[in-house]
């Protein structure tokens, strides 16, 4: 096995969301002994602690029902910066927060995989596909926003920082859907965004739709980021989050998700977002995650004869 330099980032980002809590999540992630889980299997670790975002200016907006834009702009405008800057330095690993702030993580890591010419692919593991600019949030909570800003769609200009490298839509591929509003659902599909839905889950299983992404990935010599919000999973399993969708995913499934990510060798960043801590269940959700990122890190019940991820 191939050991990694691991590099903790926390975000306590909440106000993306309708609730607060997540600003603990960082805090869940360490408790539940994310760095000792790493070590286990032969990584190296360096916890960072927690970033703090940038100054806020104050920015009104048409849309009325927008919350706290100045503060998810102020942590978008940080975490850009340290995105782009730790994807120099090893695998970094950002402990949300809420999924606001993949604004900033697809941002900067986009930016970086830029630079060295590979093509940035992103697996969006979620019950949301988080594609509201501005202008189409119904609810306000920017937390439903951060895949139309990466990927360029139209409104945040003169709010959000400018992209330095937008994301291609269709080098994203979502996994676990099954709460899409109807100005995200046309707008997915205008911008050829891959989306597995539950049923496509039930239909053909998890297993032969990620490998087919994977096998994109690997033919484009491409830099794979990983986003994965606790809903995505089944609050039967993962009660710790703010916006429980039912019929997610299972223990087994995302397991084996995580399993043959790492098989595959090419997954280079991850973001842990919406473990909401006060909602959890002594600590079972945050548990489960960590779990999770130790079978994408290498952990496995046998040593298998062949390499499952990338043929
Ligand atoms: B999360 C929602 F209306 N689409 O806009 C919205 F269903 O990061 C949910 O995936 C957004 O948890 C969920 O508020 C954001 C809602
Ligand atoms: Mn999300
Ligand atoms: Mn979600
Ligand atoms: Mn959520």
């Amino acid at each position: 096995m191939t050991s990694k330099h691991c590099i903790l980032l926390g975000v306590p980002l909440q106000e993306g969301t309708g609730r607060l809590g997540c600003d603990m999540g960082p805090g869940g992630f360490r408790a539940a002994g994310l760095a000792g889980a790493l070590q286990e299997l032969g990584h190296s670790v360096e916890d960072r602690g927690n970033l703090a975002p940038a100054p806020q200016r104050p920015l009104g907006h048409p849309n009325q029902a927008i919350k706290h834009l100045p503060e998810v702009v102020a942590w978008t405008e940080a975490l850009a910066e340290a995105s782009y800057r730790l994807g120099a330095e090893g695998m970094p690993i950002i402990l949300g927060g809420d999924h606001g702030l993949a604004a900033g993580t697809l941002s900067g890591f986009s930016r970086r995989a830029a630079e060295t010419g590979r093509p940035f692919f992103v697996l969006w593991l979620d019950a949301h596909p988080d594609f509201h600019t501005l202008d189409s949030t119904v609810s306000g909570n920017l937390h439903g926003c951060p895949v139309a800003y990466a990927t360029g769609r139209p409104g945040f200009e003169g709010y959000f920082p400018p992209l330095a490298a937008p994301v291609n839509p269709e080098n994203i591929c979502m996994i676990g859907i099954r709460s899409v509003d109807p100005a995200e659902r046309t707008a997915l599909t205008a911008a050829g965004v891959t989306v597995h839905d539950m049923r496509a889950i039930d239909e053909h299983g998890v297993g032969p739709l990620l490998q087919a992404f994977l096998k994109r990935v690997a033919e484009a010599n491409g830099v794979l980021h990983v986003s994965l919000d606790v809903d995505f999973l089944d609050p039967g399993i993962a009660p710790g989050v703010g916006t429980t969708v039912p019929g997610g995913a299972t223990f087994r499934e995302a397991h084996l998700i995580m399993e043959m990510l790492h098989d595959s060798g090419l997954a280079t960043s991850l973001d842990l977002v919406e473990l909401n801590p006060f909602l959890d269940e002594r600590g079972r959700t945050a548990l489960l995650m960590v779990d999770l990122v130790a079978s994408l890190m290498g952990r496995r019940v046998m040593d298998r004869p062949t390499r499952a991820g990338t043929a």
